[in-house]
């Protein structure tokens, strides 16, 4: 195993890999910019150093000066959480070519999964349903409009290399096609530098449910059963929960076997997550593989009892897997609402600030992944989450009740937070029938 590590990362998720570190006796070398310079989680590091400017393109996005901070630090591997540089291949590759290791896929798997086209190849491979739509790159109008005649509207217009809904249009129609077409491929070109785009057909308010997977470098590959992240706003995810309320027995266990095959054929390893679209039928379709640690882990962590980012650090130091897949369990249920420094009165714009009062939530099957406190300053240069609240209880309406209970105790003084909102989804009786889809918040809610 590792003795010393690097963080990549700031805030929750860096304090979350800390505390792994700690547990684990691995020493931890954090980096962080001028605005997060002081921020409290950095003191549980045996090591912190400046990387630069406030915003990320001048400090967790600088290759150079991460691996500087890693070669000073005398650090053998690199933890870079989610966001950043989590899923840049070309990082990962660097890392490599400076004898670090990467704790994350390897540079070739991230980077053909990295391209969404090439994902759909590998999952066509591995026998696994996609979305009915182009089998490559669209290189012209006239084949976009041959492929959306055969697949039938609506369509979508998707970006080869983007993921988490930039770069995607809707097309209902052969005119606004055309439109849609150059309008992504324009979009894609200037956020991706890539302006390869490809077709699919339209899924209409599906529910969104991804498989979490471990493999290590010695051939094992297990899954940790899905996750539904359906409620979400803008891309933004709001609430996850495990299993995924309503989801047949047999569909649940095609869906995982799916995501097992997926990864397995594409010379994948560390933690991943394989995300589907699932219809009011029940079909399921991959659309894209998450290659890091996401956000929502933690609900994983709950039913299974298994440390994500401690599995991420021994698969990374060489180590097998030390259980299979039929002694995983699935214990319970686990529900994570996002606490972001949000405003919803004023269309969900950032509410940076200082944090002047804070009770948080504690009791019976109640964690919070946080690294703020009362007093803590929410820089405005970063994403705007400041908490993560879980609940695990027996069964879904006891975990659901928790979170009611906790989300009552929750108490944040001096910035606006999405709170209110989780409180309405709680008390929906669609939400609590387990009955939402992606429209949902959108829909009943704002
Ligand atoms: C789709 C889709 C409908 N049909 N693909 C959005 C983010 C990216 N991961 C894929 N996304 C979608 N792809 C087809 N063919 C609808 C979405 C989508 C969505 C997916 C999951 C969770 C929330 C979503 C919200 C809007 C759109």
């Amino acid at each position: 195993m590792f003795q010393r590590i690097l963080v990549a990362n700031r805030g929750e998720i860096a304090l979350r890999i800390i505390r792994t570190c700690r547990e684990l006796g691995i020493e931890t070398v954090a980096v962080f910019s001028e605005a997060d310079r002081g921020a409290s989680y950095l003191d549980l590091a045996d090591e912190a150093y400046c990387i630069g400017g406030n915003n990320s393109s001048d400090s967790y996005l600088m290759i150079n000066r991460i691996i500087s901070a890693a070669e000073i630090g005398n650090v053998q591997a690199i933890h870079p959480g989610y966001g950043f540089l989590a899923e840049n291949a070309h990082f990962a590759e660097v890392c490599r070519s400076c004898k670090i290791e990467f704790i994350g896929p390897p540079h070739e798997a991230m980077q053909q999964l990295g391209d969404k086209v090439t994902a759909r190849t590998i999952a066509r491979n591995a026998k696994v349903y996609t979305v009915p739509g182009s089998d490559g790159l669209i290189e012209n109008e006239t084949e976009a409009l041959r492929v959306a005649e055969e697949i039938g509207y609506p369509v979508l217009v998707k970006a080869t290399a983007g993921g988490g809904g930039k770069g995607m249009r809707v097309a209902r129609n052969n005119i606004s096609l055309k439109g849609c077409l150059s309008a992504a491929a324009a979009e894609a070109e200037k956020a991706f530098n890539n302006a390869g785009v490809y077709l699919e057909k339209y899924i209409e308010n599906p529910r969104h449910v991804e498989v979490q997977i471990l493999a290590d470098h010695h051939g094992n590959t297990v899954h940790l059963w899905e996750r539904d992240c359906t409620l979400q706003r803008r891309h933004q995810k709001l609430v996850e929960e495990t299993p995924a309320p309503n989801l047949p027995k047999a569909v649940r266990e095609d869906i995982c076997k799916a995501a097992i095959r997926l990864v397995k054929t594409s010379g994948y390893a560390n933690a991943g997550t394989v995300e589907f679209l699932v219809d009011s039928e029940y079909q399921f379709y991959f659309i894209e593989v998450n290659a890091r640690i996401q956000v929502e882990h933690p609900v994983t962590e709950q039913v299974t009892g298994i440390d994500l980012i401690e599995q991420q650090l021994r698969i990374a130091a060489g180590e097998e897997l030390g259980f299979s897949q039929r002694k995983i369990p699935c214990l319970g249920f686990s529900i994570e609402a996002r606490i972001n420094a949000e405003d919803p009165e004023h269309d969900f714009r950032g509410s940076p600030g200082t944090i002047t009062g804070l009770k948080v939530p504690g009791g019976r099957g109640i964690r919070f992944d946080s690294h703020v406190h009362a007093g803590y300053r929410v820089p405005p240069y970063y994403d705007s989450l400041i908490g993560k609240l879980i609940v695990h209880r027996p069964t879904r309406a006891e975990a659901i009740r928790c979170m009611k209970r906790a989300l009552e105790e929750f108490c944040v003084e001096g910035i606006h937070t999405t709170i209110p909102l989780l409180k309405q989804i709680f008390n929906h009786s669609a939400f609590i029938d387990g009955n939402v889809d992606t429209g949902f918040i959108e829909r009943e809610l704002l």
